[in-house]
């Protein structure tokens, strides 16, 4: 008798029909053969998937090219699949499970032929946490198998956890023709199943991350009473010892990384990493505890380097791990180094991401705006000692925030966590690169979860009041703004490693050492409070960072008026309710 999830395989198999199915153990030598077939068989736009980097300055790294009409996640082409669309809701795309299977079984039939299929068992979470996941995935990807040993706890040992169960999430994955005509990413979240074709990259490839973690995750925290969240997770341990631990929400390629490898401008506190996108957080205990349930980090290129994260340029040539992947950076032909724009000089020969020779006066960057790195956690130094611990760790606070050039303030806290959820839910943010669409509009983005919350969004926010309901003492809630310029375009926040100052101030009001100032958005730090030693950072310009400008404020209502009747009457009341009292205040 064949046990479920080797029936499912043996299905996909006759569906895609490839030339060969290899079972996937995650060992080190295999993914040294999984890279050979990467750098002599496999191609991608006539590229090699995989070519050589400079193995002493940037050891066991390699260079990957994806077709350039695939470059990153397809908001536009991602589903969430129900019976019916109310719970889908207004912020997924949707479709009937049935339509969607039979819109894509064309797309899968065949799909193989002439190819190898890659079955790979793997742990969303540690292994012996109770919110870890078993789930498989098959691919016809060298690249997405390769990731996935980065980004996961890739194990065969996961088919023993399996075995004749049925318990387990499925993502059946094929680059197909790369064409976005026919590109889909469907979610079937009451069969925890993911079907994705015609994307090699990120997101929409790698399937544990944003669709099993985030989609069809959120979903069964919905259904049992937990969260799945776009979240870092970071502890900060200040000049006596102690370690606070914090869950950050910030949209894509926002600053999260970052955030979580922040080096302290502030002597005496330090920070230790535990996830940099992904946070599972259930109560226990009255608390809120937090794992990441993601062993790797596929970072944002540009703008990475030994000034602004200097832990990261570290962990990406420290060679521990096998292997590091970077993918749609430029290089250098010289030296075979990876080169990104902000990384430091500008070397003599450059190709940019798609092999041409680059030069600063190029009109296009040398490497894609959201060209990106794959990276274990266990390269980096600072990883927290509590990473492996399966029972997670207590979070004190929650950081929101949005990329906003105007209109929110450097910092507000929540008046307590209802409200908290009402700063989650009108949050907005400008777009970037890490989705294919028009970068820099502002649109709703709430609790940086609205291309990731696999269910209505109505639904969350009342989920997210009912988590409240059963904690002594909550997490206080905080939203941020790294972002906000003056007059000339410029930021006038440092951010980076300076963004110690406000972890500290928020910290501080977690302790009750400090007080605050009540304002219509919420409580916001008195400039003494924050210590802004060491920084060339005035009155004037605290002012300019935490101004609340009445005209914007009328405008960004508006906005939120309009977000919040999309959901009908699955908003909730309260959210309603704290709209209006701050459109009177202000
Ligand atoms: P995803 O991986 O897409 O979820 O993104 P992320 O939230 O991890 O974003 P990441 O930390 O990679 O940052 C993306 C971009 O924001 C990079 O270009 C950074 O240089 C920039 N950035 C990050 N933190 C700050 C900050 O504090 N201030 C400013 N001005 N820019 C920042
Ligand atoms: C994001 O877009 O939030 C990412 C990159 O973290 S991806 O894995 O492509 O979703
Ligand atoms: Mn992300």
């Amino acid at each position: 008798m064949l046990k479920p999830y080797e029936k499912w395989v043996e299905e996909v198999e006759r569906l895609c029909k490839p030339k060969e199915v290899i079972w996937c153990e995650g060992s080190e030598e295999e993914a040294h053969k999984l890279v050979e077939i990467g750098i002599k068989e496999e191609k991608i736009n006539n590229y090699p998937v995989f070519t050589e980097l400079n193995q002493k300055t940037f050891p066991k790294s390699y260079h990957h090219r994806s077709h350039p009409n695939d470059v990153a996640r397809t908001e536009h082409l991602t589903y969430v699949c129900y019976p019916d669309k109310e719970t889908a809701g207004p912020n997924n795309n949707w479709m009937k499970p049935e339509e969607a299977k039979e819109k894509l079984l064309p797309l899968f039939r065949n799909c193989m032929n002439g190819r190898k299929m890659y079955v790979i068992p793997f742990m969303m979470g540690h292994p012996e946490s109770k919110f870890s996941k078993p789930c498989i995935q098959i691919t016809d990807s060298a690249y997405v198998a390769v990731s996935m040993r980065i980004m996961t706890r890739m194990n065969k040992y996961v088919l023993d956890k399996i075995g004749n169960s049925d318990d387990f999430l499925k993502g059946l994955h094929s680059i197909g023709d790369l064409n976005p005509e026919r590109r889909f990413i469907m979610h079937f979240p009451e069969e925890s199943l993911v079907w994705s074709v015609g994307s090699g990259y990120g997101g929409n490839a790698l399937l544990g991350k944003k669709c099993i973690s985030l989609r069809i995750a959120s979903y069964l925290g919905w259904k049992e009473g937990w969260l799945a969240e776009h979240m870092a997770i970071i502890g900060i341990e200040d000049p006596e010892g102690k370690i606070h631990y914090i869950a950050a929400a910030l949209p894509s390629a926002s600053g999260k990384t970052n955030l979580c490898m922040l080096e302290s401008t502030l002597p005496g506190y330090k920070v230790w990493t535990l996830g940099d996108d992904i946070a599972w957080m259930w109560i226990e205990n009255e608390r809120v505890y937090a794992i990441n349930p993601e062993t790797g980090f596929f970072g944002v290129a540009p703008g990475t380097s030994m000034k602004t994260n200097p832990r990261m340029m570290k962990a990406l040539r420290a060679g521990k791990f096998y292997p590091t992947l970077f993918t749609n950076t430029g290089i250098n032909i010289d030296t075979k180094e990876p080169w990104w724009e902000g990384m430091e000089e500008i070397p003599q020969n450059l190709i940019d991401w798609q092999g041409n020779p680059w030069k600063p006066d190029s009109e296009k960057p040398c490497a894609h705006p959201n060209a990106r790195f794959t990276v274990s956690v266990y390269n980096l130094e600072t990883l927290s000692p509590e990473f492996d611990n399966p029972k997670g760790v207590p979070i004190s606070a929650i950081i929101i925030g949005g990329r906003r050039r105007t209109t929110i303030p450097l910092v507000t806290e929540s008046f307590d966590w209802k409200h908290g959820v009402f700063l989650g839910a009108r949050m907005g943010t400008e777009t970037t690169a890490a989705a294919e669409k028009k970068v820099g509009i502002v649109r709703r983005d709430p609790f940086a979860m609205l291309p990731f919350c696999g269910y209505n969004m109505g639904d969350y926010f009342q989920h997210w009041l009912n988590i409240g309901k059963s904690l002594k003492n909550p997490p206080k809630i905080f939203l941020v703004n790294w972002f906000r310029t003056d007059e000339n375009g410029r930021y006038l926040w440092p951010g980076f490693g300076e963004n110690i100052r406000v972890l500290k101030w928020i910290i501080d009001r977690v302790n009750g050492k400090v007080g605050a100032r009540e304002t219509p958005l919420g409580l916001m730090p008195y400039y003494e409070d924050i210590d802004f030693s060491g920084l060339n950072l005035n009155r004037e310009n605290f002012e300019k960072l935490t101004q609340i400008n009445k005209d914007e404020w009328k405008k960004e209502i508006e906005e939120i008026k309009f977000f919040f009747s999309t959901f009908g009457k699955k908003l909730p009341d309260f959210l309603w309710k704290c709209l209006k009292k701050l459109e009177e205040e202000i």
